[in-house]
Formats: C-alpha cells, sequence, structure tokens
C-alpha cells in the first residue's frame, strides 16, 4: 500500500486530503497541533477504509521537532510515496503599515520555513527511495497581491518560487513536484485569519458558493493518479463565482 505524508490534517483542506487518500486505500500519516483531532480522525479512518495510519504531534516551525518526527519514522513508515505540504494560514488583514509583527512571522515561520523544514528531511528518503510526489499548497494569494494581504501573500508567492525550484533541482530523481493554487475555500482559514471572529469570518463567504476542502482534495488526488511520465506543475483552482483575488460575484 502507498503512504501519504500530509501536514495539517486536522481541518479543512488537510483533513478532506486524508479521507479523500483513506478512501483509496492509502496508508497515512498524518500531522498536525491538534493531536487529538489527529487521532479522533485516524480512529474512523482505521475503522472504516482498514488502513494503518500514524498520526504525529507535529508543530512545522519546530526544526529540531520536524527533524526528529521524520528521522525516527519507523523503516516501513519511510516509504513516503506522496508528501502534501498543506499546512498554513493567514494571520490578520491589515495595511503593511500597521502590520503587527507577531502576525508576519507566525505565517513567514509555518507557510515557507515550516514548509522547507518537512521536505528538506523528506526529500532526501524519496530520493534514497527512488520516487516520490510533492504537492504543495500555494493560493491565488502566490499569484496575486491583493489590498492588505501583503505578508501572506508574500509567502504564498514563496510557495510559488520553492515549487519550481524543487521541480528543478529533483528533476534527475524523477521526483514530481505540483503546485495546487485554490482560491476560496470554505475552511477554518478566515476563522484563523480572523483570530476567532466567527462573524468576520463568516461574511468572507456570503453570496456566493466558495470552495469545500473536498474539491480540493478531489484534483489533489487526481493529481497523483497520473502516470509516471505526466506531471502537473501547477494548477489554479477558483469558485466559478471567482475570477481574481479582488472579483468575486456575490449575489
Ligand atoms: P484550516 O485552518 O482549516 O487548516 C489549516 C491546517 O494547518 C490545520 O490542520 C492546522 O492544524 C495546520 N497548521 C497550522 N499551523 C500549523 C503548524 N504550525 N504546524 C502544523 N500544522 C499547522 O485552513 P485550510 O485548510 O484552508 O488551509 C490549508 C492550506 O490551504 C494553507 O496552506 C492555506 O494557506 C491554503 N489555502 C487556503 C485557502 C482557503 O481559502 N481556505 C485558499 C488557498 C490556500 P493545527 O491547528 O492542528 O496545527
Ligand atoms: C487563501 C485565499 O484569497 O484569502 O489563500 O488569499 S485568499
Amino acid at each position: 500500500m502507498k503512504i501519504v505524508f500530509i501536514t495539517g490534517s486536522s481541518s479543512g483542506i488537510g483533513k478532506a486530503t486524508a479521507i479523500k487518500f483513506a478512501q483509496n486505500s492509502y496508508n497515512l500519516i498524518i500531522t498536525g497541533r491538534r493531536k487529538n483531532m489527529l487521532d479522533e480522525l485516524a480512529a474512523k479512518l482505521i475503522k472504516k477504509y482498514k488502513i494503518d495510519i500514524l498520526s504525529i504531534n507535529l508543530d512545522v516551525r519546530d526544526k529540531q521537532a520536524v527533524e526528529k518526527a521524520i528521522k525516527t519514522l519507523p523503516e516501513k513508515w519511510k516509504k513516503i510515496n506522496i508528501l502534501i505540504n498543506n499546512a498554513g494560514l493567514a494571520v490578520g488583514l491589515n495595511p503593511i503599515q500597521d502590520g503587527i509583527i507577531d502576525d508576519w512571522e507566525r505565517m513567514i515561520d509555518t507557510n515557507i520555513k515550516g514548509l522547507l523544514y518537512v521536505s528538506r528531511n523528506i526529500m532526501p528518503i524519496m530520493i534514497e527511495n527512488g520516487f516520490g510526489h510533492i504537492i504543495n499548497i500555494g493560493s491565488i494569494a502566490g499569484k496575486e497581491t491583493y489590498p492588505k494581504g501583503n505578508v501572506y501573500c508574500a509567502t504564498k508567492h514563496a510557495v510559488d518560487s520553492l515549487t519550481k525550484a524543487m521541480r528543478i533541482d529533483l528533476l534527475e530523481y524523477g521526483i514530481k513536484v505540483t503546485q495546487i493554487a485554490p482560491g476560496a475555500v470554505e475552511t477554518e482559514f478566515s476563522i484563523i485569519r480572523f483570530k476567532g471572529d466567527k462573524k468576520a469570518a463568516d461574511n468572507v463567504y456570503k453570496k456566493f458558493t466558495p470552495l469545500k476542502g473536498e474539491d480540493i482534495a478531489e484534483v489533489i488526488y487526481f493529481v497523483t493518479t497520473l502516470p509516471q511520465h505526466v506531471n502537473i506543475n501547477d494548477l489554479l483552482i477558483m469558485p466559478t463565482a471567482q475570477a481574481s483575488s479582488m472579483h468575486i460575484n456575490k449575489d
């Protein structure tokens, strides 16, 4: 059975992706900080799909913890076929001149440095194994910069660039690298961005039909089903009602 390693599997896109791969008989390494939610998900999926799941309490910002978690994986779990770098967040929505530096650091540490720490530890394993597919979750925010998006947009532009860099440097090893860049997906994303203000978060998705985590999971799974000689480099996925960061057709 194949193995998929997913960062940020406790909610939203990561959780929907874990379910999608479980339905397709993959064994899963699910990670995140809310271990109780990972364990609850693991118990359900193991029972329903008779797969193996390793659930790891992991903050991707913690360089040592990331290294230790991956280095100490049992041998059978090191045969990782797919890495999904999904853990990420936006915190705050302020003009850059009023930005909160702690918020900037949380985004940079998670979305850029966390993705790098995890990848740095898993890429040599994939090279050693002789196979692998890395899928980075970017964003429309990595393609366009919108008002007050400043540092979040910069982190997702970095993901866009790092995805290209990985594809070039890993080329000789036959490791696939894909970026999936969604527009508006209704998850916990806006609750985190607005620091728990559910009303502000709900407003983001009012009067149009946003994407769901499951929509992105379908596409992530699809790109992993193509023959070895076919790679999807980059996919921008939007709700039909959204044309750009700034253009949403609301009722
Ligand atoms: P959610 O907030 O629902 O999920 C985010 C996931 O990331 C959670 O599982 C969370 O787990 C995990 N996470 C956050 N910080 C850390 C950390 N330091 N270490 C480990 N895990 C962490 O949002 P989404 O599902 O929407 O977000 C997933 C990805 O999709 C992000 O990279 C986001 O930028 C991107 N994206 C989202 C879009 C949207 O509109 N929703 C659009 C485009 C891209 P836990 O809290 O348990 O650690
Ligand atoms: C999340 C989508 O438009 O809020 O990456 O940046 S957006």
